[in-house]
C-alpha cells in the first residue's frame, strides 16, 4: 500500500472485511405518495433483487449479504432463494417484517385496540421466523408504523403493554442464535403518537425481553438536529446497538444515500462505531442499507452508498486515537477537535481503491459497473411481468 503508508495498525483488515448489508427492496420501483418512476431492467421478483444485489457485491466486495422484506420477498421456497443467493455469491440476511400495509393497520397492528388484529401481526411476524429457519438468517428486523394520529385517540400506556407483549411472544419464539432488532421512528404515518419513536423506548423494550433484543438505527428516524452519534455511543456502551438502516435525509425519513446529505455527520457515526468496538472482527452490529432509489440508477445508488459508508469508515479509522487522547487529557480543546478533522480532511478514496484492487477488485466500482453492460443485460433480459415495488 503506498497511497497512505502511515496507517494505525489493523485499519486495512477492517476495511478488508467490511460487511454492508443491501436491502432487496433498493432495487425495486420506489417513489413518493406523488410518483414512482419506472426504471428500465428492474427486477420483478427477489431472484432478480438478489441478482442485482449479487452484482453490486462482485464490484464492491464488502456487500456480502442482501436483507429480505416479508411480503414483498415472499417466495415458495425459501431454502431455494438461499441456495440461489449462495450460487450468486452472496447470503440473505436480515429478515424484515412488514406490519404496515395491510387495511387492517388503520389503527395498528401489535398495538391495535383489537386483539384479531394484533393476533394477525403477531402472527406475520412468528411467520417472518419461519423464514429465518429456512433461509439461516440471523436477525428479525421490526419496524412498527403503530401511532395515532389525535390526543384521546387511543390509551398511550395500553398500547405499550401490547407491544411489549407482542415482542415477548416473537422473542421467545426465536431460536438461541438468532437476534430480534427493534427500529424507533418519530413520527409517519403517526402524526401525534408513535408506540416506538426513539431510541429510549426500544432500548427499553429491549432491555425487558433480553440479551437478544437489540436497537436498529435507521439513521433517517430522528427529529433535525439529533445527535445521531450519541446515541450510537451510548447503545454501544450498554450492548444494545445492533444494526444501522443506513440513508440520509435532508428533512423527514428521505431514505436518500448514505452519506449524501451530510457526509460529515456519517463520519461522526462511524468514528463512534469503532471507538465503541463495533467494527471488531466479531462486532454484533450490523450494518445495512435501507434506502429507495427513486430518481437516480438503483444499481448504481447502491454501489456508490457502499463506497460511501467505506469511505466514513476509512475516516473514521484514520483518527489519530493517541492524539485525541493526549489532548483530551490536556483539555487542549482545539487539538482534540483538529485530530478528528484531520481525519475527516483525509481523502481516502486513493486509498480504497487500492485496497480493492489488492481484493482482485476494479478500482472504481462505478466505472467497473459503467463497463460492465450489466443493467443492458438485465434490460434486455426482464422483459415482460411486473416490476418489483412497493406492495410486490
Ligand atoms: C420505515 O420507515 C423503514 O425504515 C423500516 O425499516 C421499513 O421496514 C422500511 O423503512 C421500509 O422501506
Ligand atoms: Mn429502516
Amino acid at each position: 500500500m503506498s497511497a497512505l503508508p502511515h496507517l494505525p495498525a489493523g485499519v486495512l483488515d477492517t476495511l478488508r472485511r467490511q460487511h454492508i448489508e443491501l436491502p432487496s427492496w433498493a432495487f425495486g420501483n420506489s417513489g413518493t405518495r406523488f410518483k414512482v418512476f419506472a426504471q428500465p431492467g428492474v427486477p420483478r421478483d427477489p431472484w432478480e433483487k438478489i441478482a442485482d444485489a449479487a452484482h453490486v457485491h462482485r464490484l464492491t466486495g464488502v456487500a456480502p449479504t442482501v436483507a429480505l422484506h416479508i411480503p414483498w420477498d415472499r417466495v415458495d421456497d425459501y431454502a431455494a432463494l438461499g441456495a440461489h443467493a449462495r450460487d450468486l455469491g452472496v447470503g440473505i440476511g436480515t429478515i424484515n417484517s412488514n406490519v404496515f400495509q395491510d387495511d387492517d393497520y388503520r389503527l395498528g397492528s401489535v398495538t391495535n385496540p383489537d386483539p384479531a388484529v394484533r393476533r394477525k401481526a403477531i402472527d406475520h411476524l412468528l411467520e417472518c421466523v419461519d423464514v429465518m429457519d429456512a433461509t439461516g438468517s440471523r436477525d428479525l428486523k421490526l419496524w412498527f408504523s403503530d401511532g395515532t394520529n389525535y390526543p384521546g385517540q387511543d390509551d398511550l400506556r395500553a398500547r405499550q403493554d401490547r407491544l411489549a407483549d407482542a415482542l415477548a411472544e416473537v422473542y421467545d419464539r426465536l431460536a438461541p442464535h438468532q437476534r430480534m432488532l427493534l427500529e424507533y421512528k418519530l413520527f409517519e404515518p403517526a402524526f401525534y403518537a408513535t408506540d416506538v419513536p426513539d431510541w429510549g423506548t426500544a432500548y427499553a423494550h429491549c432491555l425487558e425481553l433480553g440479551e437478544r433484543a437489540v436497537v436498529c438505527v435507521d439513521t433517517g428516524h430522528h427529529a433535525a438536529h439529533t445527535n445521531i452519534e450519541f446515541i450510537v455511543a451510548v447503545l454501544l456502551r450498554a450492548g444494545k446497538l445492533g444494526a444501522f438502516d443506513f440513508n440520509s435525509r435532508f428533512y423527514a425519513d428521505d431514505d436518500l444515500m448514505v452519506g449524501a446529505a451530510d457526509p460529515f455527520q456519517l463520519f461522526r457515526i462511524m468514528y463512534e462505531v469503532a471507538r465503541g468496538g463495533g467494527l471488531a472482527a466479531d462486532t454484533g452490529v450490523a450494518f445495512m442499507l435501507d434506502q429507495c432509489h427513486n430518481i437516480e440508477p438503483k444499481i448504481a445508488g447502491q454501489i456508490r452508498s457502499v463506497m460511501n459508508v467505506q469511505e466514513a469508515t476509512a475516516k473514521a479509522l484514520l483518527v489519530d486515537g493517541d492524539a485525541l487522547a493526549r489532548a483530551q487529557r490536556d483539555g487542549d480543546v482545539l487539538a482534540a477537535n483538529a485530530a478528528l478533522m484531520d481525519a475527516f480532511n483525509t481523502d481516502v478514496r486513493p486509498l480504497l481503491a487500492e485496497l480493492r484492487e489488492d481484493m482482485g477488485l476494479a478500482p472504481d466500482p462505478m466505472a467497473a459497473h459503467a463497463r460492465s453492460g450489466y443493467l443492458d443485460e438485465v434490460t434486455a433480459e426482464r422483459v415482460g411481468g411486473t416490476q418489483a415495488g412497493w406492495g410486490a
